[in-house]
């Protein structure tokens, strides 16, 4: 078996301090055991060779080789979006969360594009900069996929908020019915104003079988919604994507509890206020440029 951990990284100061502390993280917990996983780094190109080193200076020695870099080629808002309709909704944002560009094209390439860039594998776990593995796992989440043959391994599990992906269950439902799957199987929550709220896997870190993704039927839906355009107009998250399609296809599906936190929850440990908010903490930093993505949750 074939098996991958990967990560979307980015030329930001604070993502990589958290990249090197989640790759310690990593290395701590889960790769020192099994050294026959593979990382895949990958980047847009201004991540350039600089940084690349300044990273695995960081990975002892004997690891080093694990860790492959890969620039993207496609890293951009795709021709058929409508760039003034984009930069509209950017400019109105509805939540304090609504992210920037880069977060969208990094919405799509989670959700659509990074399985057919890692076929070559059985199965691959999913981290991102500020995922921190805080202890071993109780087992080991590739060669659990690979026993149970499960399709999809997550953490946890929340209601997404209905603002970020309004929409996206009603194309959903129309797709279902267009296609004889089972809506049924999604689970959400209506409230009192009719509102719908998703449940959706927290898929900051995940573990897949990557031939699910690259089934025909499925494609054909996340190609539908891609074509709706609203990743980038309505900010649909991949976490609500990769559910729903998780759900209506019938992956075969297990809840791994884990220790793992986020960088938000370990600067509220620090700073011993479980209400900070990261822009607090980054103004105690003065010169990290965190105008561009300064939403982050
Ligand atoms: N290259 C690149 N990576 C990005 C961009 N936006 C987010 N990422 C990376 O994608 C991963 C997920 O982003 P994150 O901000 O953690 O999203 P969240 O988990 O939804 O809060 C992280 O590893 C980020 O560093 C971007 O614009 N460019
Ligand atoms: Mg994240």
């Amino acid at each position: 078996m074939k098996c991958v951990i990967v990560y979307l990284v980015r030329n930001v100061f604070e993502s990589v301090i958290n990249l090197k502390n989640s790759i310690y993280f990593l290395l701590k917990n889960y790769l020192q055991y099994y050294p026959q996983y593979q990382v895949i780094l990958f980047h847009e190109p201004n991540f350039n060779t600089n940084l690349q080193a300044e990273i695995l200076a960081g990975v002892p020695y004997l690891y080093r080789e694990l860790f492959i870099f890969k620039e993207l080629k496609n890293f951009a808002v795709p021709d058929f979006i409508d760039k003034e309709r984009l930069q509209k909704s950017l400019r109105n944002p509805p939540i304090p969360w609504w992210r920037n560009t880069g977060y969208r094209n990094m919405c799509r390439f989670y959700s659509m594009q990074i399985h057919e860039l890692i076929q070559e594998y059985d199965y691959y776990m999913r981290l991102d900069d500020d995922s921190f593995l805080e202890q071993k796992f109780p087992k080991d989440p590739f060669s659990l996929i690979h026993l149970e043959n499960l399709d999809y391994i997550y953490h946890e599990e929340h209601f997404d908020c209905h603002i970020c992906n309004e929409g996206l269950l009603e194309t959903t439902k129309d797709y279902c019915g267009q296609h004889n799957l089972d809506f049924a199987k999604v689970d959400y929550l209506t409230n009192e104003l009719k509102v719908k709220y998703i449940k959706i896997f927290y898929n900051n870190f995940h573990v897949s079988r990557v031939s699910f993704w690259l089934q025909e039927n499925v494609k054909t839906y996340l190609n539908r919604l891609d074509t709706e355009g609203n990743i980038y107009y309505k900010r649909w998250g991949d976490a609500p994507i990769q559910t729903l399609a998780v759900k209506i296809f019938g992956a075969k599906t297990y809840k791994m509890e884990i220790e793992y936190s986020k960088k938000i929850q370990r600067y509220a440990q620090f700073f011993g206020d479980k209400t900070v908010h990261n822009k607090k903490w980054l103004t105690k930093y003065k010169d990290i440029n965190y105008k561009e993505d300064i939403s982050i949750q």
